[in-house]
């Protein structure tokens, strides 16, 4: 398989995360892929019409997106405990997922608006905007930590991933100050293997 990717992409650490946690990794070749809004990458297009990474060749030669759709994927080629898990709590596992995603959209796009939107364009009422629903995410996350219960599943990666964004992309929002569950919780899942394998970099 080959993955459309950057270690910058939060949504391609998702990816990355699920394919250490299921061993499937060493069976993916990593494609370095840049993108931007403003400049869209011509070979990256060619697979992801939405010109967005990650995007996922498989064995097969057919190319998916979004990180989801991979994600779960990579859940169907192998025979241990699913991340994607059945019955009642797929429901709360796909809710928990779509939270963190929209967290780390909301986090991407203030990313974009800083470092790529040129500063007199700037539209700080915006970013405001988008911090407020990063920040109520992140308090939904603390309140429901507590039922995880060890349990690291694609919600708790994409909070992982949440995490990990937060404090490379924004390290001056302090959002362990208020939230000392999830702050006790990522120390503890970021000796994972697939966690420490997958640590963003510019
Ligand atoms: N919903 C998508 C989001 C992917 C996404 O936004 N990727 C960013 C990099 S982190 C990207 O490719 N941005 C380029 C662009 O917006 O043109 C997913 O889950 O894969």
């Amino acid at each position: 398989m080959r993955l459309w990717q950057n270690p910058a992409s939060p949504f391609a650490r998702k990816v990355r995360m699920v394919a250490h946690e299921l061993g499937l990794a060493t069976r993916i070749e990593e494609i370095p892929t840049m993108v931007s809004p403003v400049a869209p990458n011509s070979d990256l297009a060619a697979q992801n019409p939405l010109v967005k990474i990650p995007a996922l060749q498989t064995d097969d030669g057919a190319v998916l997106y979004d990180s989801a759709v991979i994600c779960e994927y990579l859940d169907t080629l192998h025979t241990g405990t699913r991340l994607f898990p059945g019955g009642k709590s797929r429901w709360n596992a796909l809710r928990l997922q779509v939270l963190c995603d929209g967290i780390l959209e909301a986090a991407v796009l203030c990313r974009y608006e800083m470092a790529i939107r040129p500063q007199e364009l700037r539209w700080n009422g915006w970013v405001d905007g988008q911090f407020i629903k990063i920040r109520n995410g992140l308090d939904a996350l603390e309140k429901e930590e507590p039922a995880w219960k060890g349990f690291f599943g694609i919600g708790q990666i994409g909070a992982a991933c949440v995490l990990g964004y937060l404090d490379f992309r924004f390290p001056d929002e302090a959002w362990r100050a208020s939230r000392p569950q999830l702050a006790a919780w990522f120390e503890l899942i970021s000796k994972r293997p697939s966690v420490i394998a997958t640590v963003p970099s510019a």
